[in-house]
């Protein structure tokens, strides 16, 4: 009966963590990707929290409880506790299930080909290719015609397309500090649909071993306002950032 009392506990505390705490509330967000990520990592981690907590608090108990038991005896059947811990483990799977399957299948999280078409034909979506070469990244606007090396600029606050491919071996696109990742292949186009809210210089690096310059393939993530990215498209090699 201690056992069920425990899941019935168990399985309250979780529900009320998922339902009533957002550890993240007052958090800022650089980019609405980042934001869905951070958010599903802090109802994962309160979820996990008060279930590592238990299992560890009982596996202590227990060890310390029968540590001079010179008799252990085999544990008895009892259904109701089975039952029980199978319905409680079912509930927080679905619940890591649902949660994860929301953020992972988001546009803005994992953009599909249709994703893609869809903001284009959206006012006011910028589009960048993001083409990892060996051993740099080349950014091409192609509504703005402008092809820059190594410096990518976009305006803060706006849609963005980011197309990532590659000239002749696999790279991968990764803007850690807006929550950004996509490989990029030759011949084949993968999509990045964002916001990013926070203007800033943000790192961008190759996430995909491409051989010897592979450490040295940075670039740099400029996030400006809305004017002074229109000044920049019209003169990149001479309007600074
Ligand atoms: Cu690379």
């Amino acid at each position: 009966m201690r056992g069920k009392r425990l899941a019935v506990v168990l399985v309250a505390a979780v529900g009320f963590l998922v339902a009533f705490v957002d550890p993240v509330a007052a958090a800022q967000y650089d980019s609405v990707t980042e934001q869905l990520i951070q958010d599903l990592d802090s109802k994962l981690l309160a979820a996990a929290l008060p279930i590592t907590l238990l299992v560890e608090g009982i596996l202590v108990y227990t060890v310390w409880k029968f540590r001079k038991n010179e008799e252990p005896q085999p544990t008895k059947e009892n259904r109701r506790l089975e039952i029980t811990w199978t319905v409680a483990t079912a509930v927080v799977l679905l619940f890591v299930g649902v949660a994860a399957y929301g953020v992972m299948a988001h546009p803005t999280v994992t953009a599909t080909q249709d994703d893609a078409q869809r903001v284009m034909g959206q006012e006011d979506t910028v589009v960048v290719d993001a083409v990892g070469i060996q051993w740099y990244w080349q950014f091409e606007y192609p509504e703005e015609n402008v092809t820059v090396r190594n410096t990518m600029v976009v305006p803060e606050d706006t849609k963005l397309l980011i197309r990532t491919e590659a000239e002749n071996v696999i790279h991968a696109f990764h803007a850690p500090g807006v929550g950004l990742k996509a490989d990029a292949f030759p011949g084949q186009k993968n999509y990045i649909i964002t916001n990013i809210t926070e203007k800033g210089t943000y790192q961008i690096y190759c996430a995909e071993f491409c051989g010897a310059g592979h450490s040295q393939m940075l670039a740099k993530l400029e996030v400006v306002e809305e004017q002074k990215y229109q000044e920049w498209k019209e003169d990149p090699q001479n309007v600074s950032v």
